[in-house]
């Protein structure tokens, strides 16, 4: 039924597929490398994989700048090797969610290299083309993410196009109907050939003021200074058209049973839940991204918990990211002993999550040396300490040589702890993070409260924070310590007696709850009650 869908209770786990496994000796993971590495998924125990964009591209912005929708990059393998990864996940009940970057493409796309050509080309209004301003300057103040104006001139034609990311990205007119009928062709390709949904990136900027007005002066628009909330371009991001546009990709994915398409957006939580539609009729769910800047301290998370809790619509289905390949590390954020904890959070929120690879090993973010750096943002903008390259590294399998993961150099480096902290080791350790990621979600696939239940919040005191799941008569209880002190823990008001399911630390199973219970620094607990 609706409340037993895939994608509301089971695990996703994003593989940004250039650094999980190489198979042919390149430095550079391949779609080969991820099926022999599909095992190690089963057995973590997630239940989809969402790959980065595995397509025909230049790769200026490592596959989020597309040469051709329908086919993959040679760097990746082909064709074949996707029907293999899609036969194979199957196989084993995974399902597979592609990236869909509709709102630019490569500048070496067909659809943008005729575009160019003239400005009676058939293709120009695929793209967004404007007169040069009075001046011979860009046609308005509007600045790229990565960097500049977002207007590049093309001499050839004296006209300027519209970039929302790098000059090679030019981004698609969506205000033009046979674009998006044009992407409509290519999610309907790729569902037809298997795929199970897609992420679609960069989704709030699709649709720009007709007008082209000035956006207002925000002389901290330059990334780094400020959360991104409060950097919302006023024509260029999150304009109520851009909904419309949603629902028309939505529609096609449901003409296919039991497909998923989830949004990539960043904005602030009451502009974020609009993307589920009014009527749900558009993402499945737009990412909630709050964890990646949260404060880590129990108050402000509750906060941040129930203002997302209240603000989601009638049907709304929550979710959860605690890493993604444009963020820094979680270990390196909060600390590695804090990442048992916020394992314990994720898995536990009413909520999908979506773990990024290498977090359920507590990956570290790298210090990427200046000659290193690869991220084309990082490079555009310098100096403001959120380049890409150092959450990209290649997954740590094991203590070989480029960490098992390629006999060859890896095309960024493999962090120095590689040795000690790998999947090989952590395996054979019952104490580890990796061991308690397995745990929790076994344990989230056996206890439904922890899926379809309600939300309770019930403290957010000091370094405390505990909520409650529950569904009919099955009752849990999660309790945090978000510090280093010991806490004890107080029942006694709501009498309540139960058993510990799980300790962080993996040695307290079984143990009685009466009444109340003692936290150790930076432990988490899970526990039945009644
Ligand atoms: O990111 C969109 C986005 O919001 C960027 O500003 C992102 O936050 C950026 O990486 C700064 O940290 C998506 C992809 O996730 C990203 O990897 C791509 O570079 C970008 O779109 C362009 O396709």
């Amino acid at each position: 039924g609706e409340s037993t869908n895939w994608w509301k209770t089971g695990i996703i786990y994003q593989i940004y597929p250039r650094s999980f496994q190489d198979s042919n000796h390149d430095g550079v993971g391949d779609l080969r490398g991820i099926i022999h590495r599909l095992p190690y998924l089963i057995e973590l125990g997630v239940d989809a994989i969402w790959l980065s964009p595995i397509f025909t591209s230049p790769m200026v912005d490592f596959g989020y700048d597309i040469a051709d929708y329908t086919d993959v990059d040679p760097l990746f393998g082909n064709l074949a090797d996707l029907d293999s990864l899609i036969e194979a996940a199957h196989r084993h009940q995974l399902k597979l969610i592609l990236d869909l970057v509709p709102n630019h493409t490569s500048d070496q796309h067909p659809w943008f290299i005729e575009s160019k050509t003239s400005r009676i080309n058939p293709k120009r209004d695929w793209f967004i083309w404007r007169d040069p301003a009075p001046d011979g300057g860009p046609p308005n103040n509007w600045l790229s993410e990565f960097g500049g104006s977002a207007w590049e001139f093309d001499p050839n034609t004296n006209q300027y196009y519209y970039h929302t990311f790098l000059s090679a990205q030019p981004d698609l007119n969506w205000r033009n109907p046979t674009v998006r009928n044009a992407m409509h062709d290519v999610i309907r390709f790729w569902l037809r050939r298997g795929v199970d949904g897609f992420r679609v990136d960069a989704v709030w900027y699709l649709i720009k003021d007709d007008q082209f007005r000035d956006n207002p002066i925000n002389p901290d628009f330059h990334r780094g200074t400020l959360p991104r909330d409060a950097l919302i371009p006023l024509y260029t991001a999150d304009l109520p058209e851009v909904h419309d546009a949603i629902s028309g990709m939505r529609k096609v994915l449901d003409e296919f049973p039991d497909r998923v398409i989830l949004g990539e957006i960043y904005l602030p939580i009451e502009r974020l839940v609009a993307y589920y539609g009014r009527n749900l009729e558009g993402v499945h769910f737009p990412y909630n991204f709050a964890l990646l800047t949260a404060k880590w301290e129990a108050r402000s998370l509750a906060q941040l918990i129930d203002k997302y809790e209240a603000a989601l619509p009638l049907g709304g289905w929550p979710n959860w990211v605690l890493g993604n390949h444009d963020r820094p590390r979680l270990a390196t954020r909060i600390g590695a002993d804090q990442a048992r904890v916020a394992a314990m959070l994720l898995m536990t929120l009413r909520g999908t999550p979506t773990l990024y690879y290498g977090d359920e090993i507590g990956m570290r973010q790298v210090d990427i040396l200046s000659e290193q750096v690869r991220d084309p943002f990082e490079k555009n903008v310098p100096g403001i300490g959120i380049g890409r390259d150092g959450c990209r590294t290649p997954m740590q399998w094991d203590a070989t040589r480029s960490a098992g993961f390629s006999d060859a150099d890896s095309w960024l480096p493999v962090a120095d702890d590689f040795r000690t902290d790998n999947v090989d080791c952590f395996r054979k350790n019952k104490g580890s993070l990796y061991w308690l990621y397995r745990r929790l979600i076994d344990f989230r696939r056996k206890h439904i409260a922890l899926t379809e239940g309600s939300y309770t919040p019930l403290k957010a005191r000091g370094d405390l924070l505990l909520f409650g799941r529950e569904l009919r008569e099955e009752r849990i209880l999660i309790a945090l310590n978000l510090g280093p002190e010991p806490i004890a823990v107080s029942f006694a008001d709501e009498l309540l007696c139960g058993q510990v399911l799980l300790s962080s630390f993996a040695d307290r199973d079984g143990e009685e709850v009466r009444a109340g219970i003692d936290l150790r620094g930076n432990e988490g607990l899970l526990m039945t009650v009644n």
